[in-house]
């Protein structure tokens, strides 16, 4: 990585403690990505991106904030990212997914909470990531209990505003949803002092539109057999999307996929065309957690798509852009947002249905429900998920897990009797 030492200094970045979270990152990289065979050339640009990932994007966000503009931290995929652009602003995703940020987490919440949340609020107060340094803004949401409360912790340190997402799906909850948009439109326009015309939330729907359709067209590569990718690059990519420029990773994600349609052409893939055809489903996995994919894809399977927001749950579903007016922009989006199915509903049905779809069009031959440890929506969710799939003669297996490497050996010995269940 080229020297950012005195943007981190800047940023009062904990240089010590964090040279060791860069000291581990490499090698772990290594070990998941670089060691797989036939990657696609156009992963160099994805690979560049995590070998420079606490540089080249920082750096441009801080240079963002120079000329006036202002960083907005995310952590789910409820979020609008559309309205922050509009005013001009730039959204990033904050979610945490390394161990080393698990302690910092447990210093201020009980252990018995989801790694995702220990390891955001860790990143923040241990001053270990520049991301969570940067954002001039932290913008949280009503989803679960362990995010709710951690906001309010969070916000001690940094200023957080919360939208408040409706947990059921009727025509009341859109309409809240609605004017939950229209209230994050008013906070946003105060905080960049930009008005938000329609002009400029038309030009960014479309914007975060072509990044959906960039990983839409990615995802539907591997519908193939031999499939073209490996679910550990496709899960990189997709994680990558809720931090890089929008513009760059659709025209890189579009440049890779034309490489990976001409691979489908000539009948060529990463897996032998006999390997089972794996769908992961269940609470997101945020950079750098590779670890299910680590040890399905070393165990002789290939992870096809993931039902998760670090998967479809994140693209699926275009906002319309026929609208010209604010009032019909904001229904667009309330809409198309209220069509992602997260376990913070109830009922979610949408939720099965969506799997079962999948199921379908990825020609999955086995399921594996995957939820981190203490996250209870995910869990729980995991009997109906189970059920319908058992239902519909879906082999399926549960694994909760966390962010360690403690229960690597144990996952995989799991993991690998349920490929030999799958008997291809
Ligand atoms: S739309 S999944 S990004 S809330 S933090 S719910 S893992 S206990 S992240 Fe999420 Fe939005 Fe839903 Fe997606 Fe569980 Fe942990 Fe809560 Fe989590």
């Amino acid at each position: 990585m080229a020297d950012y030492r005195q943007m981190w200094t800047d940023l009062g970045m904990d240089l010590e403690k964090h040279d060791l979270l860069c000291e581990a990152l490499p090698d772990a990289f290594a070990g998941v990505f670089l060691a797989q065979e036939n990657r696609p050339e156009g992963m160099d640009y994805f690979n560049f991106v995590v070998a420079e990932i606490h540089g080249v994007r920082p750096a441009e966000l801080v240079e963002h904030q120079k000329n006036g503009g202002k960083v907005f931290g995310t952590f789910c995929v409820y979020v609008p990212d559309e309205v922050v652009f509009a005013a001009g602003g730039i959204a990033t995703g904050l979610c945490g997914g390394s161990q080393f940020w698990v302690p910092g987490g447990e210093k201020v919440l009980p252990a018995n909470t989801c790694p995702l949340i220990k390891a955001s609020v860790g990143a923040r107060l241990d001053k270990t990531c520049p991301f969570f340094r940067i954002a001039d803004m932290f913008i949280g949401e009503t989803t679960c209990d362990g995010k709710k409360k951690a906001w309010e912790i969070l916000n001690q340190d940094v200023p957080v505003y919360v939208m408040d997402l409706p947990q059921m799906k009727r025509e009341k909850d859109i309409a809240a949803w609605e004017d939950e948009i229209r209230l994050f439109i008013q906070k946003i326009e105060a905080v960049t002092g930009n008005k938000i015309t329609p002009q400029a939330l038309a030009d960014n729907i479309k914007l975060i539109n072509a990044k959906r359709k960039a990983l839409i067209r990615l995802y539907n590569t591997r519908k193939n057999t031999p499939v073209p990718i490996s679910g550990k690059d496709a899960l990189l990519i997709t994680q990558i999307a809720f931090y890089d420029d929008p513009a760059r990773f659709a025209a890189q994600t579009n440049a890779l996929c034309e490489e990976l349609e001409q691979r489908i052409a000539r009948g060529e893939g990463v897996f032998p065309a006999d390997a089972p055809r794996i769908m992961v489903t269940g609470s997101p996995m945020a950079i750098p957690n590779w670890k299910l994919h680590h040890i399905v894809e070393t165990s002789g399977a290939a992870v096809v798509v993931e039902e998760s927001c670090t998967g479809v749950r994140y693209f699926e579903n275009l906002v319309d852009e026929s609208p010209s007016t604010l009032e019909e922009q904001v229904r667009a989006l309330a809409e198309r947002y209220m069509k992602i199915n997260c376990a913070c509903f109830t009922p979610n049905t949408g939720r099965i249905d969506d799997i079962l779809r999948l199921v379908k069009e990825y020609r999955v031959d086995g399921v594996i429900d995957c939820s981190l440890q203490f996250c209870e929506l995910y869990s729980t969710e995991g009997y109906l998920v189970q059920q319908a799939l058992k239902e519909a003669g879906i082999p399926v297996m549960h694994i909760e897990t966390d962010y360690s490497e403690q229960d690597f050996e144990q996952i995989r010995t799991r993991v690998e009797a349920f490929l030999e269940m799958l008997g291809k």
